[in-house]
């Protein structure tokens, strides 16, 4: 992937990179019922069966089971007896992510880094082995309950970790076209977004996107702020979300109710047909936030010319905004889950490296609608 160099603070200082990240490795949920959740992220993302640990290899509280789509790996587990840290995280959060894992070529080194400019460990480097080779894992917390898992895999050549057995059952609904985690948002709480962008700067090595959606974007319409932090190489960027006052009750302020604190929001994906994967994703059942077609009688006069016609992105609710370097065109989910925190986008970026400021309106305008009819606004 090509790097944001030129997105990158000036003000922020040149040295090298000491946390070199070759991407995201896996993002795993703690669920209620992890073989339910595979299920849907099967039929309704077209997620392939990877990889399952449970009892059948040795785990005795509880089981995991791992999909993976193009490159992106996720791993839902739940517990298989009570009073267990996974069993209370599901109770104050909701499913939600636990694990944003990081992909390095040494996660002793990674650790040290980080842990050394102020991370607060989660666990100390840790060997696992088996007839493929040996994994590296070490971790840190991040806000909230959320951790990052440091994964080296270079002398590794089995199916996902030491400990899991490749999971091959015969149902397997097609791929829906999703290549790669393209961001990550975390909701913090009031005041807490410079504090962690702080973080992601300092103990990370992350430097500050700057874009058109870099800016207070608490206005009539919408009521949070945001700031987009990216690793050297671009390819982890972790927008971070703080509520903000305004007329209605901040969306972000309704997520940190019902997750219980910081958290992640949403998980953006790339596809690079998003009509053909947002079709896909409709006719299996994944539901999203609708823009009022009105959104699209002046589309093309905002955006100027685009490859795609318009009567599909109307039809099926696909946004699209453009900035200085090309376009991008994304579609948001309602929230995946009974309390209203996680939600996918799935983005499709036509030389576009920002995130869709154009569509703050008419997206916060959705997002308001939804929070009306549960009685949250
Ligand atoms: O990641 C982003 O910044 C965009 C826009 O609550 C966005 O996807 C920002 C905040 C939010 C929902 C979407
Ligand atoms: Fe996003």
């Amino acid at each position: 992937m090509e790097t944001l160099i030129a997105d990158i603070e000036a003000s922020s200082t040149e040295t090298a990179d000491f946390l070199p990240l070759n991407g995201t490795d896996y993002l795993e949920m703690y669920v209620g019922n992890a073989r339910q959740s595979a299920h849907y992220f099967q039929t309704a993302f077209g997620f392939q069966p990877l990889a399952h640990a449970g009892l059948e290899t040795g785990l005795r509280d509880r089981e995991s089971y791992v999909v993976q789509q193009g490159k992106i790996r996720l791993m839902l587990t739940s517990p298989l007896v009570g009073r267990t840290a996974i069993g209370q995280h599901i109770d104050t959060h909701g499913d939600g992510v636990r694990v944003v894992a990081l992909w390095v070529d040494d996660a002793t080194y990674s650790f040290e880094q980080t842990v050394s400019r102020g991370a607060k460990p989660y666990f100390e480097p840790v060997v696992e082995e088996d007839a493929f080779g040996k994994v590296v894992r070490s971790g840190i917390h991040t806000y909230g309950d959320t951790v990052h898992v440091f994964v080296e895999r270079k002398a590794y050549n089995g199916v996902f970790l030491p400990g899991f057995k490749p999971w091959n059952p015969v149902y397997r609904p097609s791929e829906t076209g999703l290549k790669y985690v393209d961001h990550m948002v975390g909701n913090v709480g009031w005041n807490e977004m410079l504090p962690w962008v702080d973080f992601y700067a300092n103990v990370m090595g992350f430097n500050q996107l700057v874009s058109f959606d870099d800016k207070d974007i608490s206005t009539d319409y919408t009521a949070l702020m945001s700031k987009v932090m990216s690793n050297g190489n671009g390819r982890i960027k972790f927008p971070i979300n703080e509520p903000a006052e305004g007329k209605k009750k901040s969306q972000v302020e309704e997520y940190l109710d019902f997750y219980g604190g910081a958290g992640i929001q949403h998980i953006a994906v790339a596809t690079d047909d998003i009509i053909h994967t947002v079709n896909q994703l409709q006719s299996r059942g994944v539901e999203f936030l609708r823009i009022p077609s009105a959104y699209y009688d002046d589309l093309l006069g905002r955006v100027g010319h685009i490859d795609e016609d318009l009567a599909p992105l109307r039809e099926l609710g696909i946004l699209v905004d453009r900035d200085e370097e090309g376009y991008l065109l994304q579609i948001f989910t309602k929230p995946i889950m009974p309390r209203p925190t996680l939600f996918f986008e799935i983005i499709q970026r036509k030389g576009a490296k920002s995130f869709g400021k154009g569509n703050f309106k008419a997206l916060f305008e959705a997002i308001e609608r939804e929070q009306e009819l549960r009685g949250t606004l």
